[in-house]
């Protein structure tokens, strides 16, 4: 493998049938530039939605359907690695060993965890929960990643990974592993919910406020069609006051490159309406060609199939040397190789 000090890693959770606007321009977009300049690998992380216990049907397709989705918006499995977590046994075996160096108070500060863990009570909250972003540092430590491409959600989870690389380096020596750095995607690219544009575009948000990448061209328009605006007529960017037209301006800055002072502009003194015409059409053309890609390699599943395996054995090759060198260091005696049978002797 190359100079893995140009190595990302990022992961995205198998929760929905279809990906999102926000995760597309939040993260996608970046990941698939990110492979002109760096190492990437990314993961479909199963073993983290387990934590929210989606049915075993729902899991295993949507598996699928979002590696399918990460292919279609053009993760290249050629240039990059592209996996499913579970395939690589080695991030939970990490994630014991990290367990037993992080702190339980340390882990009990995560916000997500709180946030979660209080909607749904102690009998409801798992140990799996718990340790999600202990997990989550396995997946980047066991990469030697030195970027992290993730949403501003993930900076909390992002620093304790930061923490306990630094920690390991400083109990068992440096160059345990690579003390990574996020890479968080810029303001512009957080995407609010259509219905209620002062909450994020979330797939566990309002169904009729969130853009799905599979959406049929006739959805789209009609969920763009009933966004959520205001009482005034004229179009500016002002997202404390005018938080939906704000975030149509920044969708459409976003999906055509074009600055939203030049879009402003274009469209002084027109319609709410006829913005919105405008962005449909926009939409409909970035999401039909994924949708597309995305239905040939959902209607081949040997094709997507043998390109996770690959990627599972390149990935593999890599988190089984980390974690043979992480693991020595922590003491744990080495498996040799079986040479002379004594059972047969
Ligand atoms: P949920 O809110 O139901 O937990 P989600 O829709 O936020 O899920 P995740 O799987 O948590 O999706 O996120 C995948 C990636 O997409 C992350 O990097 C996250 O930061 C990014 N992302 C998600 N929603 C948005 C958004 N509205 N705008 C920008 N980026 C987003
Ligand atoms: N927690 C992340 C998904 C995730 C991840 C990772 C991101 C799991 N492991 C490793 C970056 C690196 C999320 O919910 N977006």
């Amino acid at each position: 493998m190359s100079n893995p000090e140009s190595r990302a890693f990022s992961g995205i959770q198998p929760t929905a049938d279809s990906l999102h606007l926000g995760n597309y321009l939040g993260a996608l977009v970046n990941w698939v530039a990110f492979q002109d300049k760096f190492e990437c690998v990314y993961c479909v992380v199963d073993l983290h939605s387990l934590t929210v216990g989606p049915d075993p049907a729902a899991i295993r397709e949507r598996t699928r359907r979002t590696a399918a989705q990460m292919l279609a918006v053009g993760i290249d499995p050629t240039r990059s690695i592209l996996f499913v977590q579970s395939h690589v046994p080695q991030h939970t075996e990490l994630t014991w060993l990290l367990n037993c160096i992080t702190g339980f108070g340390e882990a009990s500060r995560m916000t997500q965890f709180k946030d979660k863990s209080s909607r749904r009570g102690s009998e409801g909250t798992t140990v799996g929960l718990f340790d999600y972003p202990v997990l989550m540092a396995a997946d980047i430590l066991l990469y030697d990643a030195a970027i992290v491409p993730v949403g501003e959600d993930q900076r909390q989870h992002l620093e304790l990974s930061r923490d306990l690389a630094t920690r390991l380096n400083t109990r068992y020596g440096e160059g345990t592993v690579i003390v990574p750095e996020p890479y968080i995607v810029a303001a512009t690219a957080k995407i609010q919910d259509l219905q209620d544009p002062t909450a994020k575009m979330s797939k566990s948000g309002n169904p009729g406020g969130i853009l799905e990448l599979l959406d049929s061209p006739k959805v789209l328009a009609k969920r763009i069609k009933s966004a959520v605006t205001d009482g005034e007529t004229e179009i500016r960017f002002d997202p404390a006051k005018k938080p939906g037209i704000s975030n149509l301006l920044t969708i459409y800055s976003a999906l055509t490159g074009r600055s939203i002072d030049a879009i402003v502009q274009e469209y002084q003194g027109k319609m709410y309406g006829h913005l919105k015409v405008d962005l449909a059409e926009i939409v409909v053309e970035a999401f039909t060609p994924i949708r597309e890609r995305t239905e040939q390699y959902l209607a081949e599943p040997e094709t997507l199939d043998a390109i996770l395996a690959e990627g599972a054995e390149r990935a593999g090759r890599i988190a089984q040397q980390v974690y043979g060198r992480v693991a020595d260091r922590f003491g744990l005696l080495p498996p040799r190789r079986h040479t002379t049978s004594h059972a047969s002797a």
